[in-house]
């Protein structure tokens, strides 16, 4: 693929923009450049020329056209949560805001569909739908915060996985914004589709290198009326991760399934100053059971208690009110906030096969003692996704440099060995783009680009990321 070269956003460019959309919608100060600079990704900073807030499908394509006609590369944006730094404006240009198009068009509790613009907070919609008797179970950890559009271009996964699926299992239909300009519209209320490719779920995980998500369609499904959550302490790594595809074969499905070393639940409760039961257990594991039926659910708590023991479980704690679970949550969720207050660090989001995970956590500490590095690991287990935190700490600055990116290759060799990949729910975005190769075939690459230059021929939007660099490319 030919390297794209850009043009800067010059103040004419900037006065067509405001001509088009609006003046108030678009950004110049200071202060919102530096905000649109940098993501939840750690430490990397690359300030756009220009920030646009457009309220409308239609603003976004009269933004793309200009975007198009002057060649200035596009970097769509939610919230800012991403981990893979897919927001960053790494050619600078545009950061095309998606947080003036915040309203849920529609709750359909007739055929259990809902219709929302991309810049709903995903927490928002998750709240409206509950609130009459229906479920969007995707559950990110930052979901008080990140966008629906978002999750979709990440295809963000979460905790629920392991029952419910990720946001691509519940995106039905989608309207976005081409390159060029052009408006696309597939699929909608529909449970079946095989009307051709699916280009809703092409898009889906497309990280906004294919187009600018404007108007989404979600699966819903009745809200379970009870749950009980299980926290179960284990004094070594292999047991929990052992226990993991027990359970699974035992025919119960947990809602949630998640592992977490000692090191992510110690350095949380220095973050947030509260006490986790247990906190000097080696691990944990987080076990969330589902459903219209209390005495089922517990029958089902009663046997993965009896598994856990029988995989050497210390003890089994259940958090079965609103409030108990709610603490446990604010604790899981804050681990990727507490890991970045802790060290600078870079976070791997591996995933393998279940029943591989064992080897995968026994390899990644093997790995990360080789090289004198601290690595912090929790995930979701029932989805073999790790997430593999390494930690600076007091390294010296020269030493971490020449250890981390070796370090990252060896354990994403093992992860690919193990039958995984290099990404679960993070996506590839910046941070992890030189590393595809060691996941994906040149054929796989090749098809890829083809794709993205079908969607994007001139490579205005989102330009680099998810493809490696070349060696002709800067970035
Ligand atoms: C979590 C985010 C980091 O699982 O994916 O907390
Ligand atoms: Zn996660």
């Amino acid at each position: 693929m030919a390297v794209a070269t850009f043009n800067r956003v010059t103040p004419k460019i900037v006065e067509r923009l405001c001509n088009a959309v609006g003046g108030d919608c678009v950004l110049v100060d200071d202060d919102s450049l530096t905000l649109h600079a940098s993501d939840e990704t750690e430490d990397l900073v690359f300030r756009p020329d220009v920030v646009v807030v457009p309220k409308t499908a239609e603003a976004i394509a009269d933004i793309m056209r200009i975007a198009t006609e002057y060649r200035i590369p596009v970097t769509p944006r939610g919230a800012g949560t991403g981990l893979s730094g897919g927001a960053l404006p790494v050619h600078g240009g545009i950061v095309l805001s998606t947080k003036g198009l915040n309203r849920i068009l529609e709750i359909d509790r007739e055929n259990l569909f809902a219709v929302v613009e991309p810049g709903v907070i995903t927490q928002v919609f998750q709240e409206a739908v509950e609130a009459v008797g229906l479920f969007y179970p995707v559950d990110p950890a930052s979901r008080g915060s990140c966008f629906l559009g978002g999750n979709l271009a990440e295809c963000a996964g979460g905790p629920r996985a392991v029952k419910y699926g990720v946001t691509k299992d519940f995106v039905t239909g989608i309207e976005a914004v081409l390159p060029d300009g052009s408006l696309v519209r597939h699929g909608g209320k529909l449970l079946k589709n095989v009307t051709g490719y699916n280009l809703t779920q092409l898009i889906v995980g497309s990280e906004g290198t294919l187009a600018i998500i404007t108007k989404i369609y979600l699966r819903l499904i009745p809200l379970p009326k009870h749950r009980i959550l299980l926290l179960v302490p284990f004094n070594s790594l292999e047991e929990p991760a052992r226990a993991v595809p027990a359970i699974m074969h035992a025919g119960v499905v947990p809602s949630v399934l998640e592992f977490m070393e000692r090191d992510a639940v110690e350095i949380t409760e220095r973050h947030l100053g509260k006490s986790f039961p247990h906190a000097d257990a080696v691990a944990h594991l987080m076990i969330e059971l589902d459903g219209n039926d209390e005495g089922v659910i517990q029958r089902e708590a009663e046997r993965v208690a009896e598994i856990v023991l029988e995989h050497g479980a210390a003890d089994v704690l259940v958090a079965d009110t609103d409030a108990k679970m709610g603490e446990l949550w604010a604790m899981r969720r804050a681990f990727g906030a507490a890991v970045k207050s802790e060290s600078i660090y870079k976070e791997e989001d591996t995933v393998v096969p279940r029943n591989q995970l064992v080897a995968l956590l026994i390899g990644v500490k093997e790995i990360a003692s080789r090289y004198g590095l601290r690595t912090v690991c929790y995930g979701h287990a029932g989805d073999g996704n790790l997430h593999v935190n390494i930690l600076k700490m007091d390294m010296p600055e020269e030493r971490w440099k020449t250890a981390l990116d070796p370090a990252i290759r060896e354990i994403f060799a093992l992860t690919v060995k193990l039958g995984g990949l290099i990404s679960g729910e993070h996506g590839i975005g910046y941070v992890q783009k030189n590393y595809m190769p060691i996941a994906s075939t040149e054929q796989e690459l090749s098809l890829m680009r083809a794709i993205k230059h079908a969607f994007d021929p001139l490579g205005i939007l989102n330009p680099g990321k998810l493809f490696p660099t070349t060696e002709d490319q800067k970035l």
